[in-house]
């Protein structure tokens, strides 16, 4: 299929409710360009309708929500894998500053970035089968440092520390313990209970909420810090994307294999 017709999200609206269930089944719905100009382009029009409340889900029974970045998309060669202007970066900033809540209804696996678009919205309400892991470790990648402030508004030191070196799995009832998760209800309940909650918000002062909701993005996201600083961590990265190390790991994930990682 090309890719004008992959098939990666379904949307719809109705009653102020925007939802965007992510629908590239046969890729484990991976955050590939095509997903995330879909999803994109999903909340500019979710925004032209006045949507107030989106909830973004998987299909019903999906056992992975997301499995992160699309890793056959990662550059090599001295490319930052995780740029400003990676449409995975450019879809977490437009649910941060959509003007209205956006709902993460998980049920599934969550994996590398897809776990930081978790955390760009606003609030989470998962089912047991929820998991939710961030794996930069586990290719070699240098997470960015905006993706790290998403989870430094959200989490403790100690627990986004226990997160990224090792990489594993958090269960659900340990992500509400944790703080990833708002709500953890039956599955049988989730949907009622997504909606209820949308519902509820949704038929709340929007103009109040939209700018309650920037002034909480401002204050979270735009933390400043000393050029210098910024250009030094860069320069770190810029080792890390550029070492063996992390194209070792993209390839042992494109041969299916474990990575063999030497610190080089
Ligand atoms: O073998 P085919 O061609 O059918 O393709 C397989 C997988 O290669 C593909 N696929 C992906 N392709 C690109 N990027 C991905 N993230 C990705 N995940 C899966 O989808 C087809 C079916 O996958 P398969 O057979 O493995 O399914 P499964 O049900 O046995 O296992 C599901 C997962 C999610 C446990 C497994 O696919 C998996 O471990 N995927 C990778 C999860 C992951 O490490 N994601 C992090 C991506 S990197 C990222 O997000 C950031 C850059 S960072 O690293 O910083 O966090």
């Amino acid at each position: 299929m090309g890719e004008a017709t992959e098939h990666y999200i379904t949307s719809s609206a109705a009653d102020g409710i925007g939802t965007i269930t992510l629908a590239h089944a046969a890729r484990r719905n991976a955050l590939s360009h095509g997903m995330m100009d879909a999803i994109s382009a999903a909340l500019a029009g979710f925004q032209q309708q006045s949507v107030r409340v989106v909830i973004i889900a998987a299909e019903p029974g999906a056992k992975v929500w997301s499995s992160g970045h699309d890793i056959g998309e990662l550059p090599v060669g001295g490319l930052d894998p995780l740029r400003y202007a990676d449409p995975l970066e450019h879809t977490l900033r437009a649910i941060r500053r959509f003007p209205g809540p956006v709902i993460a209804k998980v049920q599934g696996s969550v994996w590398g970035g897809a776990f930081d678009l978790v955390l760009s919205c606003d609030l989470v309400v998962a089912d047991a089968s929820a998991t939710f892991a961030i794996t930069p470790v586990n290719l070699g990648v240098p997470y960015n440092t905006t993706g790290l402030l998403h989870f430094m508004g959200r989490l403790r030191l100690n627990v986004i520390k226990e997160l990224f070196f090792t990489a594993a799995p958090a269960e659900a009832a340990q992500a509400l313990e944790w703080g990833v998760i708002n709500w953890l209800v039956p599955a049988e309940e989730i949907d009622a209970f997504t909606l209820d909650l949308a519902r509820r918000m949704a038929a709340k002062a929007p103009l109040a909420m939209a700018v309650i909701k920037e002034q909480l993005r401002v204050l979270s996201d735009e933390v400043p810090i000393a050029a210098q600083t910024f250009e030094r961590l860069q320069d770190m990265r810029r080792l890390v994307y550029d070492s063996a190390d992390y194209r070792e790991g993209v390839a042992a994930f494109r041969e299916k294999r474990a990575p063999r990682f030497t610190g080089r």
